[in-house]
Formats: structure tokens, sequence, C-alpha cells
């Protein structure tokens, strides 16, 4: 008998799934006996690709998120699917490539189950607390997609202190709590989400929960804590200055909602995800402040500063600390990973992502991916192995990111063998969402191949 098997038969025995497998140990099994793991979901908004001091950043302040990092696993190939809030975030709650899941310019499709619909029935409470983004009609708001209560956006910017949109007119207030609006004028708004998370959390200490924290920093209007301007006032980017002090803003929150994890001992047997929804923007509003570091691109692309974004997972009680993860994964890779870690049946629908589980649990578990697929309006990306190929329209870039992950090199000529094999690749991806029912009239279309660019020698 194997040891594995021994602790594979503990907890069994102990009313655990195999997911509780991931590199634990089986006395933390004995906490969790007692309930099922909480779950608390992290997002950030816009950050860059290696804005965190524990992502490489010589610049930024970010004790707590590298705190959570040196708990857990933290993943240098972490990709979402969209370089966008909706489309990523709309992926990432359902483990579904976006385009069988948005209803374009309305939301989440209500018949889509998001996470917080799947841990429910194992008797989760749920709170969504932040910014939404998934849905902007009646039956597509949070708390119609699984989420017990809701606290925060349902639209995109929103202006920290008056609460109102900060895109177009007219002038609106956007703030809302469940189906009422909610008016607390001058109060400064990533404050509120700490303290109406704080507020769940201790409501909900003795029953498994699910905290999703979209937070809607550091995306523009950049409105930094005055507290954490004081940090920066050696950098001499203004730029860079105020996007410092709105991640060091993010970070302190993040703090926060730890510190009370740890203040009700639920801390080891609570899964902890942070990642950002996308690449840092160059939008004229935004300052241009965020990095990718030697990455191309960021946000509204698909090099790898759109899509390469920071990512931990955190479980103390079965993940061990201070892990790095090389394998390529994906934010379709949530959902699935947190059925298995909660024990909690996959909904009945084809998933796009994976468990990370194993990889979790080793650095030298394979990546769940033979190849990772991206669409995002005209444009268009396939990644299989090192390769990474862009289209944009007729163009074509052929990457090789092991030898050259700053995507400037194009082998697109030069390996016309690897070309089309991506391209098949795309196509028949795309062949397959054209398929399903929930997408076959907002399908993108397949990359047809000009004349001349057939198979050539390599
Ligand atoms: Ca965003």
């Amino acid at each position: 008998m194997t040891a594995q098997f021994t602790r594979r038969q503990a907890l069994a025995t102990l009313g655990l799934g195999a997911a509780a497998l991931a590199g634990g140990t089986v006395p933390s099994a004995c906490a969790a006996f007692r309930r099922r793991p909480n779950v608390v979901l992290f997002v950030a908004d816009d950050l860059g690709s290696v804005d965190l001091r524990c992502y490489g950043s010589k610049d930024l302040l970010t004790p707590h998120i590298d705190a959570l990092a040196y708990s857990g696993v933290r993943f240098s190939q972490f990709y979402v699917t969209a370089p966008a809030c909706t489309p990523s975030r709309a992926s990432m709650l359902t483990g579904r490539h976006f385009p069988r899941v948005l209803r374009l310019g309305h939301g989440i499709n209500p018949a889509e189950t998001t996470i917080a619909e799947m841990l429910k029935p194992a008797g989760y409470h749920t709170a969504c607390i932040g910014k939404w983004h998934l849905g902007f009609d009646d039956g597509m708001y949070a708390d119609d997609q699984g989420f017990d209560e809701f606290f925060g956006h349902r639209t995109g910017a929103m202006d920290n202190y008056s609460h109102h949109y900060y895109w177009g007119g007219p002038d609106r207030h956007v703030m809302w709590r469940n189906k009422e609006r909610w008016h607390e004028e001058g109060s400064y708004f990533p404050d509120l989400m700490v303290r109406e998370s704080v507020r769940f959390i201790e409501q909900n200490k003795d029953e498994p929960f699910f905290l999703y924290m979209p937070f809607n920093i550091p995306h523009y209007p950049i409105q930094p804590d005055p507290a954490a301007r004081e940090r920066y006032g050696h950098i001499e980017n203004a730029s860079r200055r105020e996007y410092a002090a709105l991640v060091s803003t993010l970070d302190d929150r993040v703090g926060m909602i730890m510190a009370k994890l740890e203040e009700l001992d639920l801390r080891d047997n609570t899964i902890v995800i942070f990642l950002s929804d996308h690449g840092h923007s160059t939008e004229e509003r935004s300052g241009g402040g965020g990095s990718a570091g030697i990455l191309r691109g960021g946000k509204m692309t698909l090099w790898e500063g759109g899509l390469r974004v920071p990512a931990i997972i955190s479980w103390p009680a079965h993940i061990s600390g201070r892990q790095l993860r090389p394998q390529p994964v994906t934010a379709l890779d949530l959902l699935p990973t947190l059925a298995e870690f909660c024990d909690v049946p996959l909904p009945q629908v084809e998933i796009d992502g994976a468990s990370l589980a194993s990889v979790c649990a080793s650095d030298e578990a394979s990546s769940p991916h033979d190849a990772l697929y991206w669409v995002y309006k005209e444009d268009w990306a396939v990644r299989e192995g090192p390769w990474k190929i862009v289209g944009q329209g007729d163009d074509i870039f052929l990457a090789n990111l092991a030898l050259d992950p700053t995507e400037t090199i194009d082998h697109a000529k030069s390996h016309r063998h690897v070309q089309n094999r991506l391209v098949d690749l795309h196509n028949r991806w795309i062949l397959k969402l054209s398929q399903d029912a929930n997408v076959a009239s907002q399908a993108p279309a397949p990359h047809r191949r000009r004349a001349g660019r057939g198979r050539g020698p390599e």
C-alpha cells in the first residue's frame, strides 16, 4: 500500500474527496472535516503583469499580497481569457470561454452556472462585494447569479467618492445593495468594500462561505488612499506615483481581509485566490502608470502583457507555501479547481478549464492544457508549448515564448509549419465554439489563409 493510498483512504474515511489530496496532510484534514473550506476570491482591476513586489516590481510596496503569495502557490504563466474586464471575469466565474456564456452587451447568460451557483447547494453563503460588471439587465445582476448578497457597482468605472459612473453621460449614481440603490456619498468605496466584507465574514464565520471581492482598483479613476500616496513621494513619474499609491491601496485592503480571517481563526481552511482580470491599462484616463515589465502589450491586446497576470492560490491546510508554478494555466481553471477543493459537483455543461489541484501539489505536474485559445474583437491567439500565434486581421505573428518572452521576433515566415498548425488549432476551436447554441449568432469567424501563405518549408 503506498503512502498516497493510505492518505486517500484516510481522507475518504473523513468524508473528504480526492480534492483534499492536493499536497495536504492528514492532520490538517481534520480541521476541514468539520466543514468545507471557505473561499475568498480577490480580483484586481487592470493590475499590470509584474506590478507586485512578489512578481518582481522594484518600486511598488505590496507586503500583504506578497505574504499571501508566500503562503501558497504563485503562478508565473497564469492567463486570463480576455484582455478586458467583462469577458475575462465571465470566463473566470463560469469556467467557460466567454463567447459561450456572455450575451453581448447584456452580461452572463442566466442559464450559466457561476462559482457561486456551484457552491450554494453545498451550503455556502455567498457574497459579491465590489464591481460586478457582468450583467446589466434584470435577472443578470450578481444577486441573480448565485450571490446571496451584493454590495457595490453593477457597471464599470465608478467614482470612489460620489459613486457616480465615471464614463460618459448622463451623470448617474451606480452603487447598489442587492436590488436597492445605496447612498453613502463621500465615503471611499474601497473602505466600504472592506467594511461589508468584514461584516459578511463575521456573520458567516460558523458556516462555509464564498466571498468574491472584485476590486475596482487600480482601474481609473486614479483615486488612491491619501495615506498610501505618502509612501511614494520619491517616484518622479507622476503617473507611476499615483498608480503605485492605488496598488498599495489595494494591497492594504487585501491585508485587512486577511487579518480578519486570522483573527477569526479561519485562515488555514480558507482558500484565498488573488488575480488580476487582465494587464495594465494604457488608456488616457488611466495615466498609463502600470507595467508589464518585459512583456509586450497590455489591456485590450492579446500580447502577453494583456493576458498574463499575477495569480496566487493559498490554502494553508492543504497546499504548501512558497511554491512557484511555471505551468501555463488559465482563469478558466478556477471553477473546476474549486469544485475539487470544495468537493462539490461540476455544473452539467462542458467546462473549458480543468482542476489545478495536481499543479498546486507538484511542480512536476503537467499543465492540464495542450493548447490555450483566445479571441478578442477581431484578434485571436493560440499558445501551444513555447509557440504563441497572434492574429490581427490578415496579419500573423508567431512568437517562441521560451526564446523570446517579449514577443518581438516573428517566426511566422521561418516556421510556416508551426504557423499552419496553430492556425488549424484556432480554426478548429472556432468551429467548436460556433456549434454551441449559446454563441452561434456571435461566434468569431475562422482565420482564412491569404494566397501564398501555404504550407511552406520551415
Ligand atoms: Ca479590468
